[in-house]
């Protein structure tokens, strides 16, 4: 499996603006924010993509996720009015590093269809 340029980011050999981290899950700003907040939630274990994540395995690492994601919501301020969760998957779902991770975006009114 590939090394991607998060886990460079885990083992902070590169850096990155850091908002939340646990011993499971870590969470920074994305270099090219498409809202106000864009933030990235990522596990530190390697799962390149969605279609590797099974429910019995992952349930409690994807529950710290979704928690982090709230908890990081609500410290920037994004809670009470809303923001979108996203997980792109492979090429059509527009993908660029293959190691799992969940876009939290807010501070703006998101459009739908998204592109
Ligand atoms: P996706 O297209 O869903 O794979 O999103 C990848 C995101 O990762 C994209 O919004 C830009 C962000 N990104 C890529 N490289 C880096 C990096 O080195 N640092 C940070 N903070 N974000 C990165």
């Amino acid at each position: 499996m590939g090394e991607t340029i998060f886990s460079k980011i885990i083992k902070k050999e590169i850096p990155a603006e850091i908002v939340y981290e646990s011993d499971t899950v870590l969470a920074f700003r994305d270099i090219n924010p498409q809202a106000p907040v864009h933030i990235l939630i990522i596990p530190k274990i390697e799962i390149p993509t969605v279609r590797e994540i099974n429910g019995l395995e992952h349930a409690s690492l994807l529950g710290e996720m979704y928690d982090a994601a709230n908890q990081i919501a609500k410290d920037e301020g994004i809670s009470e009015n809303g923001f979108r969760l996203v997980f792109n998957c492979g090429d059509n779902g527009g993908q660029e590093v293959y190691h799992i991770h969940m876009h939290l975006l807010g501070g703006r009114q998101m459009q739908w269809p998204p592109g």
